[in-house]
């Protein structure tokens, strides 16, 4: 990953001075961006993506919430293998060759979440595990995709972000509190194994250490409902040394940071290992 992203960074720099000369007010360091549009139950977006620094937008336009997951696939498998290996593996752990990339967590119905993060050439799915309303998951009802990131390497960094939150093995690590507003936050994995942030806002008087039992019991039976609290972004799954930047508003609430990854060792979700915070943001 950081091999990559340097050669792109290199091939940007070698190509910059071309840029200025021609196309000096149009070149910038942004990403490339790749509009997702969620509906109840599939994703509309581009099959093909050029690699390098992309930012996935995820526009939920759909009655449910949204969110979503990435893997690279191992040279050979299709995505019909993907969503095979999903259905199989339930909330356990999944093969080997299924690579966690992340992608922009959560939304709500209307809203919009992000994730920008670095594509390298190869066979990706995009799939939204959030279960219900019934409760089966939504790849399940065919909230998947395929598509192919090409070698022809757009060019871009990934933005600055003003706070970090590292996905330890069994926490949240934030650099510093998350306060109030708007925010660009790098979540970088340095377990061993894949995890997840998934946020959810509640009242900011919600009664302290019960978001986490909630949103997990509803996650078992949802009862044809949208879930206990606002769907507030993250990062979905990524494997160890990834890094995902996304970048949302905060405002005042009690914030549940939750994965539910399944752990390598013994297949219980995370959170089950105490991978829940939660956080007042007033
Ligand atoms: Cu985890």
């Amino acid at each position: 990953m950081k091999r990559s992203s340097s050669s792109i960074r290199a091939r940007t720099l070698a190509i910059a001075p071309l840029l200025a000369l021609t196309t000096a007010a149009s070149f910038t360091a942004k990403p490339n961006v790749v509009t997702v549009v969620a509906t109840d139950f599939a994703f509309e977006m581009p099959d093909s993506i050029p690699a390098g620094p992309t930012r996935f937008e995820l526009k939920d336009h759909g009655k449910w919430q949204h969110h979503m997951g990435v893997y690279r696939l191992d040279s050979g498998r299709t995505a019909a293998d993907g969503l095979d290996a999903l259905i199989k593996a339930g909330k356990g752990v999944r093969p080997s060759w299924m690579h966690s990339i992340g992608g922009p967590n959560a939304a709500m119905p209307g809203a919009a979440e992000n994730a920008t993060l670095v594509l390298e050439p190869g066979s990706y799915l995009a799939y939204c595990e959030i279960p219900g309303p019934d409760p089966a998951r939504h790849y399940a009802k065919g909230m998947v995709k395929g598509f192919v990131v090409t070698p022809r390497a757009h060019g871009g960094d990934l933005p600055k972000a003003d706070l970090s939150i590292d996905l330890v093995d069994y926490d949240f690590v934030l650099a510093h509190a998350l306060t109030r507003g708007h925010h660009v936050i790098s979540v970088t994995n340095s377990s061993r194994q894949p995890h997840m942030l998934a946020i959810r806002r509640f009242p900011i008087d919600h009664p302290p250490g019960m978001a986490g039992n909630e949103l997990v019991a509803w996650a078992a039976d949802p009862k044809g409902t949208i879930g206990p609290a606002e769907a507030a972004g993250g990062v979905t799954e990524i494997a160890p040394g990834s890094q995902v930047v996304f970048e949302r508003d905060f405002e005042k609430g009690l914030y549940l940071l939750i994965c539910f990854t399944a752990d390598a060792a013994d297949g219980k979700p995370h959170f089950k290992h105490g991978m829940q915070k939660e956080i007042i943001v007033r």
